[in-house]
């Protein structure tokens, strides 16, 4: 048997429809992120950077793109071996000789074996679709600090976002005293990131019992935390300061991107001395964000892009082609994109391998983010969005 301290479990298998058309091939935790990354690059170089070396990996949705992309874990530093049987593991529901996950408590639930090898002390339980750099190492100090049977990672957000949360109230030491998952009515603006340290005995106790509750939904939002609350659990919370986003809609992805380019979630960029990022990218040449050439300004450009055109606060993966007489503005080009000549595009995300023709334009708004799916073709006939022409690859998105 094993002895780890703290194992991590990053909860990796949601649909995340509200990204379609993003997630039609993907699932969430794989789309890409920031010229070169997928958002599980995130908490998977939290793990690595913070001396983590376990991590579980639970999919479900699309498992094969993160399955892909994670491998056996080399780019992390991760990569098991016999010896100590250290390492990641992807977690599907078919590996655990399981059914379905049907929520993310069931989801631990149904791995409990797997955690039970390691005997850990505590699980850290992380979501595979949020950016941010986290030291999950104080995070556990803090944790052990309060002797508290959970500890959930919280900061303040915009009244205006609430619904979107688990939101909670707290006393002057920190201890929980009230938690609704996604209120319609909020009295709080302290919000859950989905990031949770338990004792291991404590959550393998209250997961057993989760589980035989036929009323239960399993979530650890839904059900467990305020469960154990109610149980009078020992809830602490663990104020995170820095740049955190979850993106699980069109408009957080588009937002977190431009965020990027305005230097908000690290002042150096994504790479930063002793807190690097890993990927396992196609192409590793990185990326480029000051351009000599007066057509490029406040953007973030892969090496192996060909830009001919103008741009301004755009990402571009790797392999973009834009041919000369194209502007392009407020916008997000994954991999493979081909824009032709004299194109036009403003506030938008672009899904990979799509081209966009001479002469098209895609136009969105700051409030509405114009989509276009991967390989869907657009060409300069004047945009018509209706249910009679559903091969135009050109949906405006409406929050
Ligand atoms: P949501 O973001 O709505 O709220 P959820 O959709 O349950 O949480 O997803 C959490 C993570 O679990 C995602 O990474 C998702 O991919 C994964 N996941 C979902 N279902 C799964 C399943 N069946 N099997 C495996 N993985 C699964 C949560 C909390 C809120 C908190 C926000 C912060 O419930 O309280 O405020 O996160 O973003
Ligand atoms: P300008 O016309 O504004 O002076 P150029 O198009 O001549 O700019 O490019 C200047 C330099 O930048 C050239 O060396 C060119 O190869 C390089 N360059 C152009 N586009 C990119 C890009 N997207 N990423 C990296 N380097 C680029």
């Amino acid at each position: 048997m094993m002895n780890n301290e703290c194992i991590a479990m990053v909860l990796a298998g949601g649909e995340g429809r509200r990204l379609s058309p993003f997630t039609k091939k993907l699932a969430k935790p794989a789309v890409p992120f920031g010229g070169q990354y997928r958002i599980i690059d995130f908490p998977l170089s939290n793990c690595a950077n913070s001396g983590i070396r376990t991590v579980g990996v639970l999919t479900q949705y699309e498992s094969e793109s993160l399955h892909r992309h994670i491998g056996g874990g080399e780019p992390w530093g991760l990569h098991g071996n016999s010896r100590d049987d250290n390492g990641i593991f992807l977690l599907s529901p078919e590996a655990a000789g399981t059914g379905p996950y049907s929520g993310t408590a069931d989801a631990i639930y149904k791995n409990i074996d797997f955690i039970d090898r390691y005997a850990p002390e505590h699980v850290l339980i992380l979501s595979g679709d949020h950016i941010y750099s986290m030291d999950y190492r104080s995070f556990l100090e803090t944790h052990k600090s309060n002797d508290a049977d959970a500890t959930i990672s919280v900061l303040e957000v915009p009244w205006a976002e609430t619904h979107r949360f688990g939101i909670m109230q707290t006393d002057a030491d920190g201890c929980i005293t009230s938690f609704v998952e996604k209120p319609a009515m909020p009295d709080s603006n302290l919000a859950s990131m989905g990031i949770y340290m338990f004792r291991w005995s404590y959550l393998r106790e209250q997961l057993m019992d989760d589980a035989g509750n036929p009323r239960s939904s399993h979530d650890f939002g839904t059900d467990l935390i305020p469960r154990m609350l109610r149980l009078n659990g020992k809830l602490h919370a663990y104020r995170f300061s820095g740049y955190w986003r979850d993106v699980g809609t069109v408009s957080s992805l588009w937002e977190a991107h431009m965020d990027l380019l305005d230097g908000l979630p690290l002042p150096n960029g994504l790479q930063t001395a002793g807190w690097p990022m890993y990927s396992r990218s196609r192409r590793t040449d990185g990326l480029r964000s000051s351009f000599p050439q007066h057509h490029i300004k406040k953007c973030l450009v892969h090496l192996s892009c060909d830009v001919k055109g103008g741009l301004y606060r755009t990402v571009l993966f790797a392999g973009v082609q834009v041919n000369p007489g194209s502007r392009i503005h407020d916008s997000v080009l994954m991999p493979n994109v081909t824009v032709g000549r004299n194109a036009r595009i403003a506030h938008a995300i672009v899904g990979e391998g799509a081209v966009i023709e001479d002469g098209a334009v895609v136009e969105g708004h700051e409030d509405e983010i114009a989509v276009v799916a991967p390989n869907a073709r657009v060409t300069s006939r004047p945009a018509k969005a209706s249910a009679a022409e559903p091969d135009m690859g050109y949906t405006p998105f409406v929050p």
